[in-house]
Protein backbone atom coordinates (compact mmCIF):
# COMPACT_ATOMS: atom_id res chain seq x y z
CA UNK A 1 0.00 0.00 0.00
CA UNK A 2 1.33 3.25 -0.94
CA UNK A 3 1.02 6.25 1.64
CA UNK A 4 0.36 9.59 1.47
CA UNK A 5 2.01 11.20 4.36
CA UNK A 6 0.37 14.50 4.71
CA UNK A 7 1.67 14.57 8.83
CA UNK A 8 4.17 17.74 7.57
CA UNK A 9 6.62 19.18 4.59
CA UNK A 10 9.12 17.84 7.36
CA UNK A 11 8.82 14.44 5.87
CA UNK A 12 10.12 15.42 2.55
CA UNK A 13 13.59 13.41 1.01
CA UNK A 14 16.38 15.03 -0.11
CA UNK A 15 16.06 15.53 -4.32
CA UNK A 16 18.52 13.78 -6.30
CA UNK A 17 20.79 16.56 -7.25
CA UNK A 18 20.55 17.27 -3.11
CA UNK A 19 22.09 13.47 -2.98
CA UNK A 20 25.04 14.94 -6.01
CA UNK A 21 25.31 18.25 -4.30
CA UNK A 22 26.33 16.58 -0.64
CA UNK A 23 28.68 13.89 -2.54
CA UNK A 24 30.59 16.63 -3.85
CA UNK A 25 30.45 18.80 -1.32
CA UNK A 26 33.89 20.37 -0.93
CA UNK A 27 34.51 19.90 3.23
CA UNK A 28 36.62 21.79 5.97
CA UNK A 29 36.07 22.19 9.73
CA UNK A 30 33.51 24.62 9.86
CA UNK A 31 33.86 25.77 13.73
CA UNK A 32 37.52 26.86 12.38
CA UNK A 33 35.56 28.50 9.70
CA UNK A 34 37.60 26.64 7.19
CA UNK A 35 34.35 24.42 5.57
CA UNK A 36 33.86 26.08 1.79
CA UNK A 37 30.52 25.22 1.41
CA UNK A 38 29.02 26.23 5.05
CA UNK A 39 30.83 29.77 3.71
CA UNK A 40 29.68 29.96 0.49
CA UNK A 41 25.91 28.76 1.56
CA UNK A 42 25.56 30.89 4.40
CA UNK A 43 26.69 34.12 2.25
CA UNK A 44 23.76 33.03 -0.29
CA UNK A 45 21.19 32.87 2.33
CA UNK A 46 21.37 36.07 3.39
CA UNK A 47 21.85 37.48 0.09
CA UNK A 48 18.76 36.01 -0.19
CA UNK A 49 17.30 37.29 2.98
CA UNK A 50 19.09 41.33 2.23
CA UNK A 51 20.92 41.16 5.18
CA UNK A 52 24.62 41.23 5.77
CA UNK A 53 25.19 37.46 7.24
CA UNK A 54 24.37 33.78 8.02
CA UNK A 55 24.90 31.43 10.52
CA UNK A 56 23.74 27.59 9.46
CA UNK A 57 22.00 25.99 12.32
CA UNK A 58 20.80 22.02 13.42
CA UNK A 59 17.04 23.15 13.36
CA UNK A 60 14.13 25.89 12.94
CA UNK A 61 13.72 25.36 16.45
CA UNK A 62 17.54 26.46 17.08
CA UNK A 63 17.46 29.36 14.90
CA UNK A 64 14.79 30.46 17.35
CA UNK A 65 16.57 30.03 20.39
CA UNK A 66 19.62 31.40 19.16
CA UNK A 67 17.74 34.60 18.22
CA UNK A 68 15.84 35.27 21.03
CA UNK A 69 18.97 34.13 23.34
CA UNK A 70 21.23 36.46 21.03
CA UNK A 71 19.07 39.42 21.43
CA UNK A 72 17.79 39.07 25.03
CA UNK A 73 19.47 39.07 28.66
CA UNK A 74 18.28 37.05 31.24
CA UNK A 75 14.86 38.90 32.87
CA UNK A 76 14.24 40.19 29.87
CA UNK A 77 10.70 39.79 27.66
CA UNK A 78 9.51 38.66 24.24
CA UNK A 79 6.31 39.76 22.70
CA UNK A 80 5.11 36.88 21.01
CA UNK A 81 1.55 34.98 19.49
CA UNK A 82 -0.33 32.78 21.67
CA UNK A 83 -0.16 30.44 19.02
CA UNK A 84 3.11 31.16 17.84
CA UNK A 85 5.44 28.11 17.52
CA UNK A 86 8.13 29.29 19.33
CA UNK A 87 5.50 29.54 22.49
CA UNK A 88 3.73 26.56 21.66
CA UNK A 89 6.19 24.13 20.48
CA UNK A 90 9.58 24.82 21.46
CA UNK A 91 9.58 23.14 24.78
CA UNK A 92 10.10 26.89 26.66
CA UNK A 93 13.58 27.11 25.42
CA UNK A 94 13.72 30.53 25.87
CA UNK A 95 12.46 30.14 29.69
CA UNK A 96 14.90 27.36 30.22
CA UNK A 97 18.15 27.99 29.15
CA UNK A 98 18.09 31.94 28.67
CA UNK A 99 15.72 32.97 31.84
CA UNK A 100 13.88 35.17 29.09
CA UNK A 101 10.17 35.87 29.95
CA UNK A 102 7.20 35.25 27.29
CA UNK A 103 4.75 37.82 26.77
CA UNK A 104 1.36 36.20 24.84
CA UNK A 105 -0.92 38.35 23.24
CA UNK A 106 -3.68 37.05 20.88
CA UNK A 107 -2.92 35.74 17.19
CA UNK A 108 -5.95 36.98 15.23
CA UNK A 109 -6.93 34.09 12.38
CA UNK A 110 -4.73 35.19 9.77
CA UNK A 111 -1.58 35.01 11.86
CA UNK A 112 -0.95 38.93 13.31
CA UNK A 113 -1.10 40.21 16.54
CA UNK A 114 -2.80 43.95 16.70
CA UNK A 115 -0.77 46.26 16.67
CA UNK A 116 -2.54 48.01 19.53
CA UNK A 117 -2.47 44.87 22.00
CA UNK A 118 1.44 44.87 20.56
CA UNK A 119 2.13 48.42 22.16
CA UNK A 120 -0.22 47.35 25.54
CA UNK A 121 2.05 44.78 26.14
CA UNK A 122 5.54 47.06 25.64
CA UNK A 123 6.58 47.73 29.31
CA UNK A 124 6.65 50.96 31.08
CA UNK A 125 10.03 51.74 32.99
CA UNK A 126 9.37 50.66 36.01
CA UNK A 127 11.46 48.38 38.87
CA UNK A 128 8.50 45.73 38.83
CA UNK A 129 8.42 45.43 35.60
CA UNK A 130 10.45 42.76 33.19
CA UNK A 131 12.15 44.64 30.20
CA UNK A 132 10.75 44.50 26.97
CA UNK A 133 13.07 43.62 24.42
CA UNK A 134 12.02 41.91 21.22
CA UNK A 135 8.62 41.32 19.21
CA UNK A 136 8.50 37.80 17.73
CA UNK A 137 6.35 37.02 14.36
CA UNK A 138 5.97 33.64 11.89
CA UNK A 139 5.55 34.19 8.84
CA UNK A 140 4.00 31.81 7.21
CA UNK A 141 2.44 31.32 10.38
CA UNK A 142 1.59 27.35 11.16
CA UNK A 143 -1.18 27.37 13.25
CA UNK A 144 -3.12 30.06 11.93
CA UNK A 145 -3.64 27.96 8.75
CA UNK A 146 -0.25 28.71 7.39
CA UNK A 147 -1.35 32.11 6.87
CA UNK A 148 1.21 34.78 5.26
CA UNK A 149 1.90 37.92 6.42
CA UNK A 150 2.50 40.91 4.16
CA UNK A 151 5.26 43.19 3.78
CA UNK A 152 2.94 46.38 5.26
CA UNK A 153 2.09 44.38 8.48
CA UNK A 154 5.61 43.46 9.17
CA UNK A 155 6.86 46.93 8.50
CA UNK A 156 4.06 48.49 10.76
CA UNK A 157 5.22 46.14 13.58
CA UNK A 158 8.88 46.86 12.99
CA UNK A 159 8.16 50.49 12.81
CA UNK A 160 6.43 49.91 16.08
CA UNK A 161 9.23 48.25 17.57
CA UNK A 162 12.01 50.64 16.59
CA UNK A 163 10.01 53.59 18.40
CA UNK A 164 10.41 51.45 21.18
CA UNK A 165 13.79 50.71 21.09
CA UNK A 166 12.67 46.99 20.30
CA UNK A 167 14.15 44.45 17.89
CA UNK A 168 12.03 41.92 16.15
CA UNK A 169 12.50 38.60 15.18
CA UNK A 170 10.91 36.66 12.05
CA UNK A 171 10.37 32.54 12.82
CA UNK A 172 10.12 32.69 8.70
CA UNK A 173 10.17 28.57 8.66
CA UNK A 174 8.06 28.61 5.87
CA UNK A 175 9.12 32.61 4.40
CA UNK A 176 9.52 31.01 1.17
CA UNK A 177 6.04 29.80 1.10
CA UNK A 178 4.54 33.31 2.01
CA UNK A 179 6.66 35.07 -0.73
CA UNK A 180 5.52 33.16 -3.43
CA UNK A 181 1.71 32.76 -2.28
CA UNK A 182 2.01 36.78 -1.86
CA UNK A 183 4.23 37.34 -5.02
CA UNK A 184 6.51 39.70 -4.14
CA UNK A 185 10.62 39.51 -3.54
CA UNK A 186 11.29 37.16 -0.05
CA UNK A 187 13.31 40.50 1.37
CA UNK A 188 10.03 42.25 0.85
CA UNK A 189 9.41 40.22 4.06
CA UNK A 190 12.66 40.66 5.93
CA UNK A 191 13.83 44.01 5.05
CA UNK A 192 12.30 45.09 8.38
CA UNK A 193 13.28 42.98 10.71
CA UNK A 194 16.43 42.33 12.82
CA UNK A 195 16.95 38.81 12.34
CA UNK A 196 14.89 35.61 10.75
CA UNK A 197 15.25 32.57 10.66
CA UNK A 198 14.05 30.04 7.82
CA UNK A 199 14.15 26.38 7.68
CA UNK A 200 15.61 24.07 4.74
CA UNK A 201 14.09 20.71 5.62
CA UNK A 202 10.37 22.05 5.06
CA UNK A 203 8.89 22.97 1.96
CA UNK A 204 12.83 22.98 0.47
CA UNK A 205 12.96 19.12 1.16
CA UNK A 206 16.78 19.39 2.64
CA UNK A 207 17.07 16.55 5.13
CA UNK A 208 18.33 18.83 7.95
CA UNK A 209 18.92 22.52 8.52
CA UNK A 210 18.28 26.02 9.32
CA UNK A 211 19.65 29.43 8.88
CA UNK A 212 19.80 32.63 10.52
CA UNK A 213 20.61 35.78 9.17
CA UNK A 214 20.81 39.24 10.52
CA UNK A 215 23.58 42.11 10.47
CA UNK A 216 27.02 41.28 10.69
CA UNK A 217 27.08 42.39 14.11
CA UNK A 218 24.35 39.76 14.95
CA UNK A 219 25.97 37.17 13.06
CA UNK A 220 29.14 37.19 15.19
CA UNK A 221 27.43 37.37 18.62
CA UNK A 222 24.62 34.36 17.64
CA UNK A 223 27.96 31.82 16.04
CA UNK A 224 28.88 32.25 19.99
CA UNK A 225 25.25 31.41 21.08
CA UNK A 226 24.80 28.44 18.71
CA UNK A 227 28.39 27.25 20.74
CA UNK A 228 27.14 27.49 23.87
CA UNK A 229 23.95 25.15 23.17
CA UNK A 230 26.61 22.73 21.55
CA UNK A 231 25.83 23.84 18.03
CA UNK A 232 29.12 24.08 16.61
CA UNK A 233 29.61 21.18 13.45
CA UNK A 234 32.51 20.51 11.81
CA UNK A 235 32.39 19.05 8.42
CA UNK A 236 28.78 20.99 8.02
CA UNK A 237 29.62 21.34 4.55
CA UNK A 238 26.98 18.16 3.66
CA UNK A 239 24.47 19.91 5.16
CA UNK A 240 24.95 23.33 3.42
CA UNK A 241 25.15 21.38 0.33
CA UNK A 242 21.76 20.37 0.09
CA UNK A 243 21.21 24.06 1.39
CA UNK A 244 22.40 25.02 -1.77
CA UNK A 245 20.78 22.93 -4.10
CA UNK A 246 17.30 23.79 -1.98
CA UNK A 247 17.33 27.47 -2.36
CA UNK A 248 18.55 27.43 -6.14
CA UNK A 249 16.14 24.81 -7.15
CA UNK A 250 13.00 23.99 -4.71
CA UNK A 251 11.75 27.70 -4.27
CA UNK A 252 9.39 28.33 -7.58
CA UNK A 253 7.75 24.91 -7.10
CA UNK A 254 6.53 25.85 -3.73
CA UNK A 255 3.28 27.14 -5.79
CA UNK A 256 2.39 23.48 -6.66
CA UNK A 257 1.92 22.94 -3.03
CA UNK A 258 -0.04 25.10 -2.74
CA UNK A 259 -2.57 24.81 -5.77
CA UNK A 260 -2.46 21.26 -4.13
CA UNK A 261 -3.06 22.46 -0.86
CA UNK A 262 -6.53 24.42 -1.99
CA UNK A 263 -7.45 21.43 -4.40
CA UNK A 264 -7.54 19.47 -0.54
CA UNK A 265 -9.22 22.18 0.77
CA UNK A 266 -11.83 22.69 -1.93
CA UNK A 267 -12.61 18.37 -1.73
CA UNK A 268 -12.49 18.38 1.97
CA UNK A 269 -15.41 21.16 2.27
CA UNK A 270 -17.81 19.03 -0.01
CA UNK A 271 -17.61 15.71 2.83
CA UNK A 272 -20.55 15.60 5.40
CA UNK A 273 -19.00 15.80 8.72
CA UNK A 274 -16.02 18.15 7.94
CA UNK A 275 -15.57 21.82 7.65
CA UNK A 276 -13.13 24.13 6.16
CA UNK A 277 -13.24 27.25 4.45
CA UNK A 278 -11.35 27.03 1.64
CA UNK A 279 -10.31 30.29 0.63
CA UNK A 280 -8.98 30.37 4.22
CA UNK A 281 -5.81 27.86 2.94
CA UNK A 282 -3.20 30.47 1.27
CA UNK A 283 0.14 28.42 1.32
CA UNK A 284 0.43 24.79 2.23
CA UNK A 285 -1.47 24.28 5.42
CA UNK A 286 -4.45 22.71 5.67
CA UNK A 287 -6.43 22.75 8.84
CA UNK A 288 -9.65 21.61 8.82
CA UNK A 289 -12.70 20.72 11.81
CA UNK A 290 -14.82 17.32 12.15
CA UNK A 291 -18.12 18.44 12.73
CA UNK A 292 -19.37 14.72 13.60
CA UNK A 293 -20.32 13.14 16.35
CA UNK A 294 -20.08 9.94 15.00
CA UNK A 295 -15.93 9.07 15.74
CA UNK A 296 -13.38 11.46 17.34
CA UNK A 297 -10.53 13.34 15.61
CA UNK A 298 -8.24 10.61 17.12
CA UNK A 299 -10.50 7.36 15.62
CA UNK A 300 -10.60 9.40 12.36
CA UNK A 301 -6.17 9.82 12.19
CA UNK A 302 -6.27 5.97 13.23
CA UNK A 303 -8.86 5.26 10.20
CA UNK A 304 -6.96 7.20 7.93
CA UNK A 305 -3.82 5.66 8.87
CA UNK A 306 -4.99 1.77 8.21
CA UNK A 307 -5.82 2.80 5.01
CA UNK A 308 -2.82 4.86 3.88
CA UNK A 309 -3.56 8.74 4.71
CA UNK A 310 -1.32 10.36 6.95
CA UNK A 311 -2.63 13.53 9.05
CA UNK A 312 -1.75 14.94 12.13
CA UNK A 313 -4.71 15.71 14.79
CA UNK A 314 -4.10 19.28 16.29
CA UNK A 315 -7.36 19.52 19.06
CA UNK A 316 -10.32 17.60 19.64
CA UNK A 317 -12.26 18.30 16.76
CA UNK A 318 -8.86 19.66 15.26
CA UNK A 319 -7.26 17.83 12.13
CA UNK A 320 -4.18 18.99 9.72
CA UNK A 321 -2.93 17.71 6.54
CA UNK A 322 0.39 19.82 4.84
CA UNK A 323 0.69 19.22 0.81
CA UNK A 324 4.92 19.47 -0.13
CA UNK A 325 7.71 18.00 -2.70
CA UNK A 326 6.39 14.38 -2.21
CA UNK A 327 2.64 15.14 -2.79
CA UNK A 328 0.97 14.97 -6.61
CA UNK A 329 -2.50 16.45 -7.25
CA UNK A 330 -3.00 12.55 -7.94
CA UNK A 331 -2.37 11.44 -4.39
CA UNK A 332 -4.81 14.32 -3.16
CA UNK A 333 -7.57 13.10 -5.34
CA UNK A 334 -6.94 9.65 -3.45
CA UNK A 335 -6.78 11.35 -0.45
CA UNK A 336 -9.75 12.92 -0.55
CA UNK A 337 -11.50 9.53 -1.74
CA UNK A 338 -10.25 7.85 0.85
CA UNK A 339 -11.83 10.49 3.56
CA UNK A 340 -14.92 10.77 1.77
CA UNK A 341 -15.21 7.10 1.82
CA UNK A 342 -14.02 6.63 5.85
CA UNK A 343 -16.36 10.05 6.93
CA UNK A 344 -19.01 8.40 4.91
CA UNK A 345 -19.11 4.68 6.51
CA UNK A 346 -18.05 5.64 10.20
N1 LIG B 1 6.93 22.70 12.78
C1 LIG B 1 6.68 21.30 12.60
C2 LIG B 1 6.52 20.57 13.93
O1 LIG B 1 6.21 21.43 14.97
C3 LIG B 1 5.54 19.51 14.00
C4 LIG B 1 5.54 21.12 11.64
O2 LIG B 1 5.33 19.98 11.23
O3 LIG B 1 4.87 22.09 11.27
N2 LIG B 1 8.73 27.39 13.31
C5 LIG B 1 7.62 26.94 12.70
C6 LIG B 1 6.62 27.91 12.19
C7 LIG B 1 7.43 25.56 12.52
O4 LIG B 1 6.32 25.12 11.93
C8 LIG B 1 8.41 24.66 13.00
C9 LIG B 1 8.25 23.17 12.86
C10 LIG B 1 9.55 25.19 13.64
C11 LIG B 1 9.68 26.56 13.77
C12 LIG B 1 10.63 24.31 14.22
O5 LIG B 1 11.38 23.68 13.25
P1 LIG B 1 12.22 22.34 13.60
O6 LIG B 1 11.23 21.22 13.60
O7 LIG B 1 13.21 22.28 12.49
O8 LIG B 1 12.87 22.55 14.91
Amino acid sequence: MKMIDLRSDTVTLPTPAMREAVYNAELGDDVFGEDPTVNRFEKMAAERMGKEAGLLVVSGTMGNLVCILTHCARGEEVILGDRSHTFLYEAGGMSALGGIHPHIISNQPDGTMRLEDIEAAIRGSNVHFPRTRLICLENTHNRCSGSALTPEYIDSVAALAESHGLSVHLDGARIFNAAVALGVDVQELTRSVDSVSFCLSKGLSAPVGSVVCGSGEFIAEARRTRKVLGGGMRQAGVIAASGITALEQMVDRLAEDHINARRLAEGIARIPGLSIDPAGTQTNIVYFELVSDRLTAEELVTELGKKGIRLFCTGPSRLRMVTHYGIGSEDIDAALAVLGEVMNTA
